[in-house]
């Protein structure tokens, strides 16, 4: 099987078809895919996107992990947050007579998803993890957040959802694994760019010279991000024309390598945008 992981989509579903047909051309069905989150927004095809990735999960061909995207939709589903056209692109979803059903299996996908490549674990997740967090840190943590946006009773979930970050360390969890970009001093996060090149949260995360790789997004101004145990996919597919190119990004890592986080590595494929699909907030169309 050769694992694929793939970059934060955002409604971007020509180019994920893109991806996805060459990969059946290259390996016909052995193959399985890694979604890094943000399945939705800001681009064309929320809703097809969210069906070609929902019937590969459905096939056992794919996992993925919630993006803060993919929880924005949630939230708007839920009343906590309101979505703002033209930015905000997956109304449609919403506004879909399976409305209901999407929201059901947006809540039930994972935070954080582990494995093996090679000889070497791995976590995947849409943003950051904390610096300090091993393998069963990150699971017991996922998990616990998992069973609250899990939860039967839909107003316990808007009742975690809504509640303050800074008192309850699992709500905080939740942004930072799906938000984070930046670590300062104390504990403390940001979902902003670092000021110092040693606030990235991978920067600090390297420094603890942990036994796993991370595959991840949601940083598109970072673009590609390929160093020892890292590879951030997102390459802004969804913001082309936004003053860049943008493209949507597969890692293939080679399933022959001992560690198949290592460098340098070839194993990109990369399709370009079809079109400019960044809608800017005011004075848009
Ligand atoms: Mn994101």
């Amino acid at each position: 099987m050769q694992p694929i992981f793939v970059g934060d989509v955002q409604g971007c579903a020509v180019e994920l078809q893109e991806i996805l047909d060459r990969a059946r051309a290259r390996f016909g069905s052995g193959f399985e895919v890694g979604f890094v989150g943000d399945l939705v927004n800001r681009g064309p095809g929320s809703l097809r996107a969210l069906e070609i990735v929902h019937e590969l999960v459905e096939r056992g061909r794919a996992r993925t992990v919630l993006g803060n995207h993919d929880l924005g939709l949630l939230l708007a589903a839920l009343g906590l947050r309101p979505l703002r056209p033209p930015l905000d692109t997956m109304l449609e979803v919403l506004e879909s007579p399976d409305a209901s059903y999407w929201i059901e299996w947006l809540r039930h996908r994972p935070l954080a998803l582990d494995g093996r490549l090679g000889e070497r674990p791995y976590v995947l997740v849409h943003a950051a993890v904390h610096p300090a967090w091993d393998v069963d840190e990150i699971r017991r943590r996922a998990r616990a957040i998992e069973a609250r946006l899990g939860a039967k009773d839909l107003e316990s979930v808007r009742e975690f959802l809504a509640s303050d970050p800074a008192e309850s360390p699992e709500r905080d969890d939740l942004d930072r694994m799906i938000h984070c970009r930046s670590v300062l001093g104390g504990g403390r996060w940001s979902r902003d760019e670092p000021e110092r090149k040693d606030q990235a949260w991978h920067a600090a995360w390297l420094r603890r010279a942990h036994p796993y790789g991370v595959v991840y997004g949601h940083w598109a101004v970072q673009g590609l991000h390929v160093a020892p145990g890292l590879r951030g996919l997102d390459t802004g597919c969804v913001h082309h024309g936004r003053g860049r190119s943008g493209q949507l990004t597969a890692w293939l890592p080679d399933p022959r390598r001992k560690d198949a986080f290592a460098i340098p590595d070839a194993g990109f494929w990369q399709v370009q945008a079809r079109r400019k699909y960044y809608i800017e907030a005011s004075g848009g169309p």
